[in-house]
């Protein structure tokens, strides 16, 4: 498809869609090449300390369903610098201008509560804990915009699996980290920190959910939540939570950073949902990022963001209006 001419006089200019396909392109050649040890010495120097991270990313399209939607992936630009990531700012630019004081090595995520192998790991081992697959999602902001982004990782249900849940494990709760020194909104009042989210266990468990490395092939830039977050296609996007250093098993639901900035706004399940309005709007249309052209329709929300077919079995029968 050729990229459409667009008007002139906006605010900011776009990357072409023949453009980002052809560095998305370049960009998961040079992985398949680290990968397959054909790569020079050159290559292999620039790759650095990222080498053992970029082989575990070659990895192949996903065989869940629904896993990968056909789509248009938004525009890497714009997904890498259009964010929320409320550690470094609450403008959708500051992410992108303020994470690279964000250190990923050393990292550990401390997996830990009601498990009987609880668990600290390296992040070199989470990145060869399962094979690594590309998710093509689509993300849908509380806030009404959406995009479609190729994430790569594995289900979250692999890491569950070998730390060995107890049965009284009903929910997981994910902590982010929350480091003043490199995260100058840490300590501001805009949030609880550090961030927390929350899944019941059969979402969690579901193989969906993506415990999530990198994305368009890539380790994941600082503003997107490196070294690891979780990504929940069905839920806004404030449950993919970025940047986690603890997986905690916990018997109650647990409270979240949404929920406890605004009670009412922001509740535990937060599936995307047309038919259940944010108090202060409705939630029933959505603008996709890359799009917003001024010939550029809204979109429809779907209910669960368009995957009911995979997870709507998980809430059947729950009153979907009072556990929003
Ligand atoms: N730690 C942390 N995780 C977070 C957030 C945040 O502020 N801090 N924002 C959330 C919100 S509101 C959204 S929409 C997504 C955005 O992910 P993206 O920037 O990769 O598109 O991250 C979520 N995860
Ligand atoms: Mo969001």
């Amino acid at each position: 498809m050729p990229a459409r001419i667009r008007p002139t006089g906006f605010d900011h200019p776009r990357t072409s869609e023949i453009t980002s396909r052809a560095v998305y392109a370049q960009r998961r050649d040079l992985l398949r090449l680290l990968a397959g040890g054909a790569a020079g010495a050159a290559l292999a120097a620039w790759a650095g300390r990222e080498a053992l991270a970029a082989q575990a990313l070659a990895g192949t399209r996903s065989a869940v369903p629904g896993a990968v939607t056909m789509e248009k992936p938004t525009a890497y630009k714009d997904a890498t610098t259009y964010n929320n990531f409320y550690e470094f700012g609450t403008d959708k630019a500051d992410p992108a201008r303020n994470a690279h004081t964000l250190k990923t090595r050393p990292w550990t995520v401390e997996v830990e509560g009601l498990v009987n192998k609880p668990r600290r790991f390296d992040i070199d081992e989470l990145l060869k804990l399962s094979p690594m697959e590309e998710r093509i999602y689509r993300l849908r902001c509380v806030e009404g915009w959406s995009m479609v982004i190729p994430w790569v990782g594995y289900s979250l249900a692999e890491l569950i699996k070998r730390v060995e849940p107890q049965g009284s494990a009903k929910y997981v709760e994910f902590v982010t980290l929350a480091d003043k020194a490199t995260m100058p909104y840490v300590g501001s009042r805009v949030l609880d920190w550090p961030y927390t989210e929350g899944l019941r266990m059969d979402e969690a468990l579901h193989p969906l959910t993506l415990l999530t490395f990198g994305m368009y092939g890539e380790v994941l830039p600082h503003q997107n939540g490196a070294p690891v977050r979780i990504v929940v296609p069905w839920k806004y996007g404030f449950k993919s939570a970025k940047s986690i250093v603890k997986i905690r098993f916990v018997e109650k639901e647990p409270g979240t950073a949404w929920n406890k900035a605004a009670r009412q706004e922001y509740g535990f399940y937060s599936n995307v949902n047309p038919d259940v309005d944010h108090p202060r709007w409705s939630q029933a249309t959505e603008r996709r990022i890359g799009e917003d052209g001024l010939f550029a329709k809204k979109r429809k929300t779907l209910l669960f963001n368009g995957y009911e077919a995979q997870v709507g079995q998980l809430y059947a029968g729950m009153d979907l209006k009072k556990f929003y």
